[in-house]
């Protein structure tokens, strides 16, 4: 049976810049995806090396962290059934030219090296970037807060 997961997204420099965040903010809501957190924020170049760190050897590292602190980002947490899985399905792969339409990458961008969006790889690596990119009482747990102003 499939679990509830939260997943880090977050829209890059170019995504914030070229007016994407509402198309994929919406993608996620659309989906049945729960917002936990989410902030505009200007990274630090500490937190990227950080987040990065697993990069730290490929010849496009010192390009992707600049890049990423080159303008504010779209920090955010969602929950919901492999929200971790499902969010690497909906960003598209790590190319856009090789993202399939219907995808985030697919439909959005054509190059590797600006392609608007990052969500974690795995619910290991999920928890490492929540807990670098937001304090807990930054998440909110949706069981304290009911819904019933909807119905
Ligand atoms: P993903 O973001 O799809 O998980 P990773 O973790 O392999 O892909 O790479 C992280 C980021 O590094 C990518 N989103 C992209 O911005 C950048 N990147 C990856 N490969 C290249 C490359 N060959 N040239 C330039 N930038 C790259």
């Amino acid at each position: 049976m499939s679990t509830t997961e939260r997943t880090f997204i977050a829209i890059k420099p170019d995504g914030v810049q070229r007016g994407l965040v509402g198309d994929i903010i919406a993608r996620f809501e659309k989906r049945g995806f729960k917002l936990v957190a989410l902030k505009l924020v200007k990274p630090d170049q500490k937190q990227l090396e950080t987040h990065y760190e697993d990069l730290a050897k490929k010849p496009f590292y010192a390009g992707l962290v600049k890049y990423m602190g080159s303008g504010p980002i779209v920090a955010m947490v969602w929950e919901g059934l492999q929200a971790v899985k499902t969010g690497r399905v909906m960003l598209g792969a790590t190319n856009p030219l090789d993202s399939v339409p219907g995808t985030i990458r697919g439909d959005l961008c054509i190059q590797t090296g600006r392609n608007i969006c990052h969500g974690s790889d795995s619910v290991e690596s999920a928890k490492k970037e929540i807990a670098l990119w937001f304090k807990d009482e930054e998440l909110i747990n949706w069981d304290d807060h009911s819904a019933a102003w909807i119905y």
